[in-house]
């Protein structure tokens, strides 16, 4: 019994078929948006320098990294035995379209690409993404009209957040009324591919749709004064909510006759990244903290109650299979690492070396290493602050800024972090970068926890196939994770004794963040 789970995230799209009833991976298959699709000139998954912090990407470009990665899907796996399918999104990226997406959605023809059927249905020709900070006026204009940040955030889970699809919609509104009157729905980018998937409109799960600033938490639907403060009569340019348990459909016609699925194959609601990999880690009832080294690091764990973060800078999710997750997100992960990495030449193999061969504290040379403005904290700067010694403070010691840069990633994480009141004994780790071993000992050395990573690497689409098979199949969730959220065998990190060196490097770390902020 085969079940697809599929993740379209910041750089790529990738699938994993499970077997359930084996226990079994038994496909995988992944499309890299710079590599695969050169010609939308998104090398790292959005369009480079746009003016005033807008990050964009082309959905064209996701439409046809999807049929490329199912085209290299069905060369590994019969699509014809799927028994059911889910996926998920890089979160908070929104996607505009016009009224006919509604009636070109039924009747998609398997003999031309989804992005030639679908160009004429697109009402703004590109997305904003999470990594997007140009909505500062927008924000402001939301919490005021609704009484405050506290009211947002106690409404919505999170303050008015930049990225976050109801401040990016108020934006284009202002900027684009035309375009705005012209927008018949609304996606986030897991509702979108969960619509053409089934070839029918489909809801919002609240795991993803608490990331818009439009959402009640409390209740789980839309926010009648969120929704007026953000754009005149957004709540029918929306689709609908539902909880991530929910079944929305079939596969559409053209997926069957273009890829050969079988016609009837049931589908379950799509989620964002984060949420997906909180199921695919295992770690969907409260208990584990989980860090995704991905395009963004994030830190994320089920809660068993809400608290919020009174710097406003985390979040507060839809738990996928119920309940809440409390999550926060640090723009400057992956795209960070490899600023360094590129600056000194290097491999991820002299990355790592360099990780070896430096100690914990790294004798003093610190980095707060934001590359880009940061969101946790909120810190608008294009530059990594350093201190200590002249070699480092030059950029002349390589080796000394790749264990600045790693150390001071998990100690603003870990500063961050503490809001949630989690102390964990493990940390699961997962992302790209996981898989580094340097990388998981400086965590397991900060963190004072052990690091556990699991045998599926590419956790959001595990959780989604997870997810079909649970919703659509009726599977346990603690059977499918005994099958397939075990920890790998000798990947375990466990703390050395590093004594005073991070607590102090913390305080350090803190006091460098206060005077750039004052
Ligand atoms: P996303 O899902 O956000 O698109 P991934 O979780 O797939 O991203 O992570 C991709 C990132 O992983 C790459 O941008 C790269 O920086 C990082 N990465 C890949 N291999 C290594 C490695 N050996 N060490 C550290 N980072 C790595
Ligand atoms: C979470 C966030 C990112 C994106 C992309 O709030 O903005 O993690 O989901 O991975």
């Amino acid at each position: 019994m085969l079940t697809l789970g599929i993740d379209s995230s910041t750089q790529s799209c990738s699938a994993l078929v499970i077997d359930v009833e084996l226990g079994k991976v038994v496909a995988e298959a992944t499309v890299n948006f710079g590599e695969r699709l050169p010609s939308y000139g998104a090398p790292n998954g959005f369009l480079p320098d746009l003016p005033d912090g807008q990050v964009q990407a082309d959905p064209r470009m996701w439409l046809d990294a999807l049929e490329l990665l199912l085209d290299d899907l069905r060369e590994r796996c019969d699509l014809s035995r799927i028994r059911a399918i889910s996926g998920a999104a890089q979160q908070h990226g929104s996607v505009y379209l016009k009224a006919n997406w509604l009636e070109k959605l039924g009747s998609l023809e398997a003999g031309t690409a989804l992005s030639v059927q679908l160009e004429d249905c697109f009402s703004r020709s590109t997305a904003p993404i999470w990594m997007d900070t140009s909505t500062t006026a927008q924000c402001r204009e939301i919490a005021r009209s609704v009484g405050g940040d506290t009211v947002v955030c106690a409404k919505s889970g999170s303050v008015a957040i930049e990225r976050f699809a109801g401040p990016q919609i108020r934006r284009f509104y202002e900027q684009d009324a035309d375009g705005y009157e012209g927008t018949a729905r609304i996606h986030l980018i897991s509702s979108f591919f969960a619509s053409l998937l089934c070839g029918n409109e489909v809801a919002i799960d609240t795991g993803d749709g608490a990331g818009m600033n439009l959402l009640n938490i409390n209740n789980w639907s839309w926010d009648a004064d969120l929704l007026e403060a953000t754009a005149p009569n957004l709540g029918s340019r929306l689709p609908a909510v539902q909880v991530g348990e929910s079944r929305v459909g079939e596969v559409a016609a053209y997926f069957v006759d273009r890829f050969g699925f079988q016609p009837g194959t049931p589908v379950a609601i799509f989620t964002g990244d984060n949420p997906s990999s909180l199921v695919g880690m295992g770690a969907a009832r409260p208990g584990k903290v989980v860090v995704s080294l991905g395009t963004s690091d994030t830190f994320f764990a089920a809660m068993p109650r809400v608290v919020a973060d009174p710097q406003g800078c985390g979040h507060v999710f839809g738990n996928p299979l119920g309940g809440s997750m409390s999550l926060q997100c640090f723009v400057n992960g992956s795209l960070a690492r490899e600023a360094v990495k590129d600056r000194f030449g290097y491999s991820w193999d002299a990355f790592t070396e360099a990780l070896d061969k430096t100690i914990p504290g790294n004798e003093g040379d610190l980095m707060v290493p934001f590359f880009r403005p940061e969101i946790s904290p909120r810190m608008e700067i294009h530059a990594p602050i350093l201190a200590g010694r002249t070699a480092f403070l030059n950029w002349e010691d390589g080796a000394a800024a790749v264990r600045a840069c790693v150390e001071g990633q998990f100690l603003n994480m870990k500063l961050s972090t503490e809001w949630m009141q989690l102390e964990p004994e493990t940390v699961y780790l997962t992302g790209g970068a996981s898989a580094n071993d340097a990388i998981a000992q400086v965590a397991a050395d900060i963190f004072q926890a052990r690091v556990e990573r699991l045998s599926v690497t590419s956790s959001v689409a595990l959780g989604a196939a997870m997810r079909a098979a649970s919703v659509c199949l009726s599977r346990s969730i603690e059977e499918l994770e005994s099958h397939f959220c075990s920890s790998l065998p000798g990947s375990e990190r466990v703390p050395n004794d590093c004594g005073a060196v991070y607590p102090e490097a913390a305080s350090r770390f803190r006091e460098l963040l206060r005077k750039e902020a004052s």
